[in-house]
């Protein structure tokens, strides 16, 4: 087995083959399928990273009769669970309290990351984004609405689970900041509690963001555009763990002769085929730093240096 610095450098001269193959007329249709780690350098930490949501909330805290009435075992994708949510929002809307309130002020800036999706826009290569991020930084960069599928949802819409109306974001906002406690912060020893925010219309109690908790559908968006993935010729796919499905199994929706190259801190995705290495035929892994490199080596620092102060 290779060490990981033999590995990186091995790939480092992937990313040349990779731009070689991004600029030439055989690569006609890039697909995109992205996760929490191209936002966490915008400062919105992910799932499963080291002093990730799940790692640093402690959920269990503010979970524990869920868990009792279940007898599950504790596992911290239970504040994201489509069941606990309808019997207590409040663990969602606390651990998600700091995101929702960010959303709001759009605290967060689109990254590279971001950047470069817009670029191949520009550059008439990108045929679709899928993105599994709720926080909408995908679009701050002018990229067009409809060339990208929310497969997650977002977290900046909000509806009734009763009438279904929406809610203004800013009312929403004002609720969270006023009804939704930040108690697990000022004492993490504090009962659970019960607290949702009552829909204005029907006074159902079950107003939430639009995102897609675990347990719910995703939306038909994305299942009607899974087959557009056939035509792919490049498939990147960058800071997901690949672990949450049915968006996981883009990487094999797409052609054998496609390239996929994943962009992670790690390497992700070898349960569902992928393959990494010198015998690898045509998974191409790349870190952290693979975006800026990629444009440099586009040739494309003037289109970044352009919007260099919206970074
Ligand atoms: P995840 O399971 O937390 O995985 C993130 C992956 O990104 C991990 O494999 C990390 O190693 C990797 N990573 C973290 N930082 C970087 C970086 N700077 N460069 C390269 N790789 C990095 O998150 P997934 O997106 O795979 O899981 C799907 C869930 C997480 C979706 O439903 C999202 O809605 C949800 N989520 C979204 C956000 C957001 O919208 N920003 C934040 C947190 C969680
Ligand atoms: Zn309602």
């Amino acid at each position: 087995a290779l060490s990981l610095s033999e590995l990186q450098s091995l790939c480092a001269s992937d990313l040349t083959r990779v731009a070689a193959f991004l600029r030439s007329d055989a690569c006609k249709s890039v697909y995109v399928l992205t996760g929490a780690g191209v936002s966490t350098g915008a400062g919105i930490p992910d799932f499963r990273s080291a002093g990730g949501l799940y790692d640093s909330i402690r959920p269990e805290l503010i979970t524990a009769s869920f868990i009792q009435r279940q007898k599950m075992r504790f596992d911290p994708t239970y504040v994201v669970e489509r069941d606990m949510f309808f019997q207590n929002p409040f663990p969602y809307l606390e651990v998600r309290r700091p995101f929702i309130l960010g959303t709001h002020r759009q605290q967060w800036k689109a990254t590279i990351s971001h950047w470069f999706m817009k670029f191949l826009e520009e550059e008439g290569k990108l045929k679709r984004l899928f993105t599994q991020n709720i926080d909408g930084l995908d679009y701050q960069t002018g990229i067009s609405p409809t060339r990208v599928t929310n497969v997650h949802g977002s977290i900046a819409r909000v509806s009734c689970e009763g009438c279904g109306k929406e809610m203004p974001f800013d009312d929403f906002c004002a609720q969270v900041r006023t009804n939704i406690k930040d108690i697990y912060k000022t004492d993490p020893e504090a009962p659970e509690e019960s607290t949702s925010i009552p829909c204005p219309h029907c006074q159902h109690p079950l107003v939430k963001p639009n995102t897609i908790l675990f347990g719910s559908n995703l939306p038909e968006e994305f299942f009607d555009r899974v087959p557009e993935l056939h035509q792919a010729d490049l498939l990147l796919v960058a800071g997901t763990s690949l672990v949450v499905s049915p968006a996981n199994s883009a990487v094999n929706e797409v052609p054998g002769s496609c390239m996929r190259v994943i962009i992670n801190r790690e390497q992700v995705g070898q349960d569902l085929g992928v393959e990494y290495g010198p015998h690898a035929m045509r998974d191409v892994w790349s870190g952290e730093r693979t975006f800026l490199q990629l444009i440099k080596l586009m040739g494309w620092q003037e289109r970044l240096r352009r919007v260099k102060h919206r970074l």
